[in-house]
């Protein structure tokens, strides 16, 4: 139909907070980049349990996986990875403990309910959308030749950097 494989997957990002929208935004420019459908929803295991379960839900329905990004006392990723077999990748976002708090809940999950643990803040949300694309590009090939494209560029602008230098 002239439709490509890529134009069917879809990346959601969910944030625990209105005040983690920076850190989604770092998340939804690598994938626009990429020419990756994605939605952003908030909502938080805490405050907002039903509303949680319904977006988990969509995930499992709908999405090929979910970047998921919370801060302090962080549940959102588990909870999100609890209603779903999609691949769940957790962004810690920064706080007075410096996002160890975050850092610390997204990655020690107990064993059963595995969330992917990234760095924290927009680094972690760079990659974490870089690892998502990585996923949907094991089964399209358009975009693992755009991932090896990106690749080549960064390359090539510390080329032309160091020939700057003399
Ligand atoms: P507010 O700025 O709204 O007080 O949120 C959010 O991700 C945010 O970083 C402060 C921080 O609380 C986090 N939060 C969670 C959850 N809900 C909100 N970690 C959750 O359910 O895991």
């Amino acid at each position: 139909m002239g439709l490509r494989k890529g134009d069917f997957m879809k990346i959601a990002i969910i944030a625990g907070s209105k005040s983690d929208r920076e850190i989604m935004d770092a998340a939804k420019e690598i994938l626009d980049k990429f020419g990756v459908k994605n939605s952003m929803f908030i909502t938080s295991a805490h405050r907002s349990p039903n509303l949680t379960k319904e977006i988990a839900e969509r995930v499992d329905k709908e999405y090929d996986a979910a970047i998921v990004i919370a801060g302090l006392s962080a549940a959102l990723p588990g909870v999100i990875a609890a209603y779903t077999q999609k691949p769940v990748l957790g962004v810690p976002v920064a706080s007075d403990l410096m996002g160890l708090d975050a850092l610390f809940s997204i990655t020690q999950m107990p064993g059963g309910v595995p969330v992917a643990g990234f760095g924290i803040g927009k680094k972690g949300a760079k990659n974490a959308a870089l690892f998502a694309i990585r996923i949907l590009a094991l089964n399209d090939k358009t975009l693992l030749e755009k991932l090896n494209n990106n690749s080549k560029k960064e390359e090539e602008s510390l080329r032309e950097l160091n020939e700057s230098f003399g």
